[in-house]
């Protein structure tokens, strides 16, 4: 009984407000204080039948990931003493003498700036490992940094666990240094390296696959050019399964799942279309076609995060000559919108300098960028108001205002079979705003791949202001300010139902213009 009652106090409240203006609005809604009466049967209806999810949808662990929106990458490794950002694999371990490494810093500021996670390379295409590697003297024990004795992915899980981050771990397939690279035998040491990783740090929550694969090296000495057969040389079906086995709940990225991918650029945006699903059968480490990885599959048979790279720089690994050239605050809010706002996650790199500390420059960019995200969505103005379905009078359902509860865990969709629904929202009163959020219940699949929004003009007609394919996890739009009290969503998906989560309405902050 207390959804009825807070049903009838809605309605109430709701109808104080109405003014002369929208009279005939007023008398549309007035339908609605009958429909309170319905609304215990109507809720007791949509979750009697709960809407069935479709084939493909995330796991928990995707959904959690997800939700995560934000999260970083440390390059930091012989390149960032060499100014390289592909070392050939013959750099002397000794040149790896960061003066004041702090990998509490790296996190703090990751943290200051609401990444959730962290991945440090473990090892990039150099082969020289930031462990001390039982498998190879190409590592930290052999560098001055603390006499041999350090070991820089511990410091980091450390600093991370302390600190609440996630951990990631990026281990380069490709390694310039190994003699046996290309040969069945670097399979193995690969595997030795993995183990070590991931049974001597504690828990692991994602493992970065990474696909650039062959060419030339100094493989040992061999200083060659060593290529390999990207679908069948590493074997990667037995690589996740020794990966999942060594660390059961952690999450796997590379150009094809299993459970995160690539969005086929690394300059931190995905597709203005962009599905989770993706048919898997079209994708090969190192060899996909990066424009179908930046939209994916509405029919596609996997579900596959979306995970947009991008440094904070020009270059991945620490180059003083950037110090000029950080990304802005602004840049890194632009970042946000096409990748956390296109339904996937940000993946933003920041390399530690020689120091062994991340750039001042680079720590303030990402703070400031921080405080504009926070600032322009603080307040929703769409939190807890009225949203009910259409006027289409035949049709009032209370439950719509599941997308106005500020919970992406309930959701809304038409209680009787159709493709396109149309949901208006009553602000109470008239706001302006120029920042809107769409979200889809994830758990039930992906499914809408149409939506127009419309805010409603004094003579009462209906006004685009917005307009755009898929939704997913979560959609943002920027879009010039508006004034209205009204607005009106339209959303369909292809031969099924589709179902919304939440519609946020917001202003952007000051230091967003
Ligand atoms: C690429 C690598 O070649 C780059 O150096 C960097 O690590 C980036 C994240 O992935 O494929």
């Amino acid at each position: 009984m207390d959804f009825l009652k807070s049903s009838l106090h809605l309605c109430t409240a709701d109808h104080k407000a109405y003014d002369a203006h929208h009279m005939k609005l007023r008398n549309r809604f007035s339908i609605i204080t009958l429909a309170c009466t319905l609304a215990f049967s109507a809720a007791t209806e949509s979750s009697a039948q709960p809407l069935a999810p479709l084939k493909v949808v995330p796991s928990i662990e995707q959904q959690a990931y997800q939700q995560l929106e934000t999260i970083g990458f440390i390059h930091f490794s012989i390149n960032t003493f060499t100014g390289k950002e592909w070392g050939y694999g013959d750099e002397s371990p000794a040149l790896f003498n960061p003066t004041a490494l702090n990998a509490e810093q790296w996190v703090i500021a990751a943290k200051e700036g609401g990444l959730k996670e962290l991945i440090l390379t473990t090892k990039h295409h150099d082969g020289f490992c930031l462990w001390p590697s039982a498998f190879t003297e190409h590592s930290v024990k052999n560098s001055p940094y603390k006499n041999g004795k350090g070991d820089v992915v511990r410091e980091f899980v450390d600093a991370c666990h302390k600190h609440g981050l996630k951990v990631g771990f990026y281990l380069s397939p490709w390694d310039r240094n190994h003699a046996d690279y290309g040969k069945p035998e670097y399979i193995t040491y690969y595997k030795n390296q993995l183990t070590e990783l991931l049974t001597q740090y504690g828990k692991v929550d994602e493992m970065w696959f990474d696909g650039a694969n062959g060419g030339d090296g100094y493989y040992g000495g061999a200083r060659e050019s060593r290529t390999i057969d990207r679908e069948t040389y590493y074997q990667w079906e037995s690589i996740f399964s020794l990966v999942k086995k060594l660390q059961p709940g952690i999450l796997i990225f590379s150009d094809a799942g299993p459970d995160i991918r690539w969005v086929g650029n690394e300059h931190g945006y995905a597709g203005e279309t962009f599905w989770s699903t993706i048919d898997k059968s079209k994708l090969v480490i190192g060899a996909s076609d990066s424009d179908y990885l930046n939209v994916g599959d509405p029919n596609g048979n996997a579900w596959l995060i979306g995970q947009c790279d991008v440094s904070i720089r020009p270059g991945w690994f620490y180059h003083p000559e950037q110090d000029s050239l950080v990304k802005s605050p602004l840049q890194l809010v632009d970042l946000y919108y096409k990748s956390v706002g296109r339904n996937g996650v940000l993946l933003l790199n920041l390399p530690p300098d020689k120091r062994g500390l991340i750039h001042e420059t680079d720590v303030a960019s990402l703070k400031a960028y921080k405080s504009i995200i926070d600032s322009t969505f603080h307040t929703n103005l769409a939190l807890g108001k009225v949203a009910s379905i259409s006027m289409d009078k035949s049709n009032y359902r209370f439950a719509a205002r599941d997308v106005t509860d500020g919970k992406s865990s309930t959701n809304w969709y038409p209680p009787v079979d159709k493709e396109t629904e149309d949901v208006v929202l009553d602000l109470g009163a008239e706001f302006a705003f120029d920042r809107i959020m769409l979200q889809e219940p994830v758990f039930l699949g992906q499914r809408i791949s149409h939506f127009i929004l419309y805010v409603q003009e004094a003579d009462e007609e209906w006004r685009e202001i917005a307009a755009g394919t898929t939704i997913g996890y979560k959609r943002l739009l920027r879009i010039n300010e508006e004034r209205a009290r009204f607005i009106k969503i339209i959303f369909s998906a292809e031969g099924i139902k589709p179902a919304l989560s939440e519609i946020g309405i917001f202003h952007s902050a000051d230091a967003e213009k």
